[in-house]
């Protein structure tokens, strides 16, 4: 098997800070901690790095590497039940991995643009 994406799609790129959590790990349950995270789509991968880093480079600057990285490839997002956390607007995104996070920020219109982005580049990177 095999993941293939057409040649001609040009890869996704959207960037943002958005408040980031793992609920889940390797399909175990891990304890939440939300953080800034400065969100980066590339492709069918998503990177976080912590921290806004106040620069303009990439990933903030000087101290800011990416913290983790998510294959969206195989994944499903949904907008979070209210059992899973508290706040407002919160994606839930799952990987083929077992890896769930939740994704969330206060502005509305920014949530409503990711989950309709995260939607998609999984719908667009099929696995075949
Ligand atoms: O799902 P939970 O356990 O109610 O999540 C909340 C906790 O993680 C809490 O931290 P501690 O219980 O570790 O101190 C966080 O401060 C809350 O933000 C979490 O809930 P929300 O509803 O904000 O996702």
């Amino acid at each position: 098997s095999a993941y293939v994406q057409d040649p001609n799609d040009k890869p996704s790129e959207k960037c943002g800070v958005l408040n980031v959590t793992k609920i889940t790990e390797h399909g175990k349950k891990v304890r939440k901690n939300w953080t800034s995270s400065w969100t980066v789509l590339q492709g069918s991968s998503l990177l976080f790095a912590k921290g806004q880093g106040g620069g303009t480079s990439w990933f903030g600057g000087s101290q800011s590497k990416p913290e983790f990285t998510v294959d969206l490839r195989g994944g499903s997002v949904e907008w979070a039940s209210k059992d899973k956390s508290s706040k407002k607007h919160v994606i839930e995104l799952k990987t083929r991995q077992g890896t769930e996070l939740l994704i969330q920020s206060e502005n509305d219109g920014l949530i409503n643009d990711w989950f309709r982005t995260l939607q998609d580049t999984i719908s667009t990177h099929v696995r075949t």
